[in-house]
């Protein structure tokens, strides 16, 4: 153990209360290789010294701490955890209360006289949102391979910063990642052990994104599946001209086409029973008297197989075009990224639901993306655990799950690895 009292989640939790928070909305701005990134990282170090973790990095930004045990050091380890980031004025919740959790659930399993006889690891994946590299799961997909370096290497934020350039930069931040990935994982360069070969099994908790729980009167669940994905860059583009002079049959306005498309996107998601959300815009110019010369929109699209993500996203692009042919515009589409369907082993995901006070816990889907299911993709055995969330409002500053569910969540993650390392 380290040198002080390890603090319990309450504690953990108003430390965190602050960090990132927006005094105007009171939502969270969390981006990684930031000032605020590299206060979170440092608190996380902190909390794992305070618990005698030891802490490795892998230059990529990914951290883990690891609760080693004398006997049983050697074996593939058990992963918890989760991550610190958030999207733009977030919840509290999404991320951080899967860390936070973590390290209490160490806590528990001490108070217990519990001793793995395995690694129990606590991680945090960067930039899981993709907030600010426009790729969800940045972190974990590097850490798996699932992403290389070098298509990485280059992504740029909105401000034309490359993740190279970031995460060299976030040196001075105080973190203590190792620079200069190379494809290894977790500080041992290309010749380390890759994450399937020092990892078991991974479970992470996170609150709950929308209602279920709270329809079914549980404070946790497990995950069963999480619904294909994927993000596509519409660019629109028309010709610029004066918005008082031209008249209405001579333009090219590919504001039009968007916003007919956003329309359809809407249509098209509600009649497949799937999900569809333009939720970030960038106009150029950007001038009240001036019709845009170029319109970029993002599609976050989600269906519940992967065939209907596709047939979605084939229909909202096809209205697009048939649109953009009457604007006398133009429509190009870039798929960002395209996560497909994950299936959580189900053995896992029963075998941590049964058998508890008061009854099972329900398995249930997810429409949200998380680290889980890049591990999950990557072959490792996964499973997720849910908090109840009483809104069922996510990605937002009203996000929030009740104390009291919290800390069933962190004796739920508690007795999820005392099964998965004893
Ligand atoms: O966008 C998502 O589904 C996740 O919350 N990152
Ligand atoms: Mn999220
Ligand atoms: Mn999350």
């Amino acid at each position: 153990m380290g040198g002080s009292m390890p603090d319990d989640f309450e504690r953990m939790w108003s430390d965190l209360a602050p960090l990132g928070r927006s005094s105007v909305s009171g939502g969270y701005f969390r981006q990684p290789f930031t000032g605020v990134d590299g206060e979170l990282r440092s608190w996380f170090i902190a909390q794992a010294g305070r618990r005698g973790l030891a802490v490795e990095a892998d230059g990529f930004g990914n951290l883990v701490a690891w609760w080693r045990p004398d006997r049983g050091a050697d074996r593939r380890g058990v992963l918890t955890g989760s991550h610190l980031d958030s999207v733009l004025d977030g919840g509290a919740y999404d991320g951080p209360l899967g860390v936070v959790s973590a390290l209490a659930a160490v806590d528990v399993l001490r108070s217990r006289g519990f001793v793995p006889s395995r690694p129990i690891g606590v991680s945090v994946f960067a930039e899981e949102e993709g907030s600010r590299f426009g790729l969800a799961c940045l972190g974990s997909r590097l850490a798996t391979g699932a992403l290389s370096w070098d298509a990485a290497r280059s992504l740029r934020d909105r401000d034309g910063v490359s993740l190279e350039d970031a995460l060299a930069a976030s040196s001075g931040l105080g973190l203590e990642l190792e620079l200069g990935p190379s494809g290894g994982w977790l500080g041992g360069g290309a010749a380390a052990p890759s994450l399937r070969e020092r990892v078991e099994c991974f479970v992470e908790l996170h609150v709950e994104q929308g209602r279920d729980l709270v329809d079914r009167g549980a404070a946790v669940g497990v995950a069963s599946e999480i619904w294909p994905h994927g993000r596509y860059r519409f660019d629109f583009t028309g010709s610029a001209n004066h918005a008082g002079t031209t008249r209405m049959e001579d333009r090219r306005d590919p504001m039009l086409t968007y916003a007919m498309t956003a329309l359809a996107a809407n249509e098209q998601a509600r009649a497949a029973g799937q999900r569809a959300t333009f939720g970030r815009l960038e106009v150029a110019p950007n001038g009240t008297n001036a019709i845009p010369s170029r319109v970029t929109a993002w599609l976050d699209a989600r269906g519940s197989t992967d065939g209907a993500l596709a047939d979605l996203v084939d229909a909202i692009v096809g209205q697009a075009t048939d649109r953009a042919g009457r604007d006398g515009t133009s429509l190009e589409v870039t798929p960002e990224s395209v996560t497909g369907a994950v299936v959580f082993d189900p053995a896992l995901a029963t075998r941590l639901a049964a058998d508890h006070e008061g009854g099972d816990w329900p398995v249930i889907p997810t429409m949200a993306g998380h680290d889980a299911g890049i591990l999950s993709a990557a072959g490792i055995p996964t499973a997720m655990l849910f908090v109840r969330n009483p809104t069922g409002v996510s990605h937002s500053p009203e996000e929030h799950a009740e104390i009291a569910d919290c800390l069933v969540g962190v004796s739920a993650l508690a007795d999820t690895l005392e099964r998965l390392a004893r």
